[in-house]
């Protein structure tokens, strides 16, 4: 077990701490200065009765000390390990100077110990304790970490591995687990400050819209801005991200975190995502990847080159590398802003070729909510009514789609039919840039975005409205809701923005088939939308148009129900959307193979449609798992109410 600490690595790893120079001769040059290649296992707890005491700490992170929040010392905050059919007790004791509270991702415990405060239970006050206590019902990858301020992130997370209680329908000969994280060195009070005075500042997967509809990224400047404000002038040529060093394991990728196997071994590597704000796209070079588990259930394995995980996402992968040699596992954040960094390794102190980064993908009309293929043969869709035609052959008005195959005249095709091209590609396809000038949308700028509340004539894409309340009368019209997906189409068969054109296979939500049949599968008895909306030169994110803070009322559902959810993002973002207590069946056409999930990404623009039991009696946190935008408001209470006094 990788936990286990062979003490000839011991003494590789104090030789390599404590004289580098005579390695140097052998290793790459970029890693001679910093890579130390710490092969540390994380940290573990075992057992029926668990202390965890989450207090102020530092951590170095490619040398430097940052401040942090961790539990009993470290961060991440240890590996709870647990069998399947155990009790366990876990006592948090908070030495903080403020609340705080541990949220177990994933499990299924009674309400009173999800630790949500406000939800569940009142948090745990300062300079006190709170006593967790219940049955394990499942196994698997999990996680855990504060459902408090802006505690998580600091550092307040951890991994949870519960073995199952027979045998493993996955075979492998050792593993690692694996916590992406990002970590700043500016508090996170500040960071949602400035996000709130001027999102672009942290303007990291997500472009203007101003400067998409422009067919421009202003995100550079904005990134040269954020450089200025830095402490640190070696930090703007650092090549992460420009607040976030991406951390595996709590380490950055100068640390390079070790893992080690020899030669042959099927290697289990228990990936979680939780970091605070960033996607991870994740892959090893010269490693396939088998995933056997998503967000802790059993996959019927499916090989992949790539994979996104979206925050609060877990994935087991087994890697079988045969050649003794060290291997790059890459989380690179979806911005390519920087990037994860840890080694496999037969050896401490080995290390491989860290790829560039990606160019950084731009957003696409797909993650807009338009779907142009479909609407090339479609009907109603009238596009000829607006201005984006103006100046176009007359004669190809009459028939859009003739209008759209016409080289030259409107739209290019391949740049737009086929989705994967960027906004800035409509630019050099053919578009009249001049009708769609006047049309209102390549003029606009942040403040006129910014600034408009009513109506948002501008924003129509010739008949398409970018901002159509008709298209969803849940959403409360206001500032804080942008844009409204004109066609949201499912995304469950897309990789991620940036990872359509990359050569190798990506992991979709569409390959995951559940390994065992589902435990419910009847038809659900009524469906139910839910808008992801937000307005991002505010800074504004929330549900149906509503923040949390604005809603009295949960979402009722009536115990053992089931309950179709269609998850519709009129952002252009992904948000990762999380619902404690229960685990819900993604409709991808897989029956009762659906595979089961707590998290999903929702992609920019698209939908996602699960079914849901609601079988888990009590008061449930239901929220996008951005942190930010949970702060904003992007979060509901869910309520599952008792057969007998349903309201
Ligand atoms: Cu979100």
């Amino acid at each position: 077990m990788s936990r286990i600490i062979d003490r000839r690595q011991m003494l590789r790893g104090a030789a390599l701490a404590g004289g580098g120079l005579a390695l140097s001769a052998y290793m790459p040059a970029w890693a001679q200065t910093n890579s130390t290649g710490l092969a540390t296992p994380l940290p573990t707890v075992t057992g029926n009765d668990i202390t965890l005491r989450i207090a102020r700490q530092t951590m170095m992170i490619d040398g430097r000390p940052s401040k942090a929040i961790g539990i009993n010392g470290t961060v991440p905050a240890p590996l709870i390990r647990l069998r399947e059919g155990q009790n366990v007790r876990l006592n948090v004791i908070n030495d903080l100077d403020e609340d705080s509270s541990i949220h177990w991702h994933g499990l299924l415990v009674p309400p009173q110990y999800d630790g949500v405060p406000g939800i569940s239970f009142p948090g745990i006050k300062a300079r006190s304790s709170f006593l967790y206590e219940f049955p394990l019902k499942q196994n698997g990858t999990y996680w855990y970490h504060s459902h408090s301020g802006l505690q998580e992130q600091l550092g307040h997370y951890g991994p949870i591995v519960i073995d199952p209680a027979d045998a493993d329908p996955v075979q492998f000969d050792r593993e690692h687990v694996i916590v992406l994280s990002d970590h700043s060195q500016i508090s996170p009070a500040a960071i949602f400050r400035y996000m709130k005075v001027n999102p672009g500042y942290f303007n990291y997967q997500q472009q203007t819209l101003a400067g998409l509809l422009a067919g421009k990224d202003q995100t550079l400047k904005e990134r040269m801005d954020w450089g200025k404000m830095r402490m640190s002038p070696t930090d703007i040529s650092d090549a992460t991200g420009p607040a976030y060093t991406y951390l595996v394991n709590g380490h950055g990728p100068r640390d390079n975190w070790t893992a080690l196997f020899t030669p042959g071994q099927r290697v289990r590597l228990r990936i979680i995502n939780a970091s605070s704000m960033t996607t991870f796209n994740v892959r090893i070079p010269g490693l396939r990847l088998t995933i056997v588990q998503a967000d802790g259930q059993n996959v019927m394995p499916v090989e992949v080159d790539e994979f996104q995980i979206g925050v609060a996402e877990t994935y087991d992968a087994i890697v079988t590398p045969t050649d003794n040699r060290a291997y790059t596992l890459v989380g690179e954040a979806i911005d390519r802003s920087g990037l994860a960094r840890a080694t496999l390794a037969p050896h401490a102190g080995m290390a491989a070729e860290v790829p560039a980064l990606r160019p950084r993908p731009l957003a696409s009309m797909k993650d807009m909510g338009m779907d142009m293929s479909s609407m090339a043969g479609m009907d109603g869709m009238d596009m000829a009514g607006g201005g984006m035609t103006r100046g176009v052959d007359p004669t190809a008005e009459k028939n859009p789609s003739a209008r759209l195959t016409t080289p030259g005249a409107g739209m290019a095709t391949g740049a737009m039919a086929q989705g994967g091209s960027a906004m800035p590609g409509m630019d050099h396809g053919g578009m009249d840039h001049g009708a769609m000038a006047a049309g209102g949308m390549a003029g606009m700028d942040h403040g006129a975005i910014g600034s408009q509340q009513g109506g948002m004539g501008a924003m129509d894409m010739g008949s398409m409205k970018m901002r159509d309340f008709s298209k969803a009368p849940q959403v409360k019209k206001g500032p804080g809701v942008q844009t409204i997906s004109p066609m949201p189409m499912d995304r469950t068969d897309y990789p991620g923005q940036g990872l359509e054109d990359v050569g190798h296979k990506v992991l979709v939500y569409r390959d995951l088939m559940s390994l065992t049949p589902n435990p419910d599968v009847r038809a659900p008895s009524r469906s139910l939308d839910i808008h992801l909306t937000g307005n991002m030169e505010r800074f504004m994110w929330s549900f149906d148009g509503e923040k949390m803070s604005d809603v009295h009322e949960p979402i009722p559902f009536l115990e053992g129900e089931r309950v179709r959810i269609n998850l519709i993002n009129d952002t252009m973002m992904g948000h990762p959307i999380h619902i404690h207590g229960h685990f819900f069946e993604l409709v991808t056409g897989h029956g009762d193979h659906a595979p089961r999930k707590h998290t999903v990404i929702v992609q920019p623009g698209g939908k996602v449609t699960w079914d849901l039991t609601a079988d888990a009696v009590g008061d449930w946190a239901f929220h996008c798992h951005l942190l930010y935008h949970m702060h904003a408001g992007m979060m509901r209470t869910v309520s599952v109410r008792p057969r007998g006094e349903a309201a």
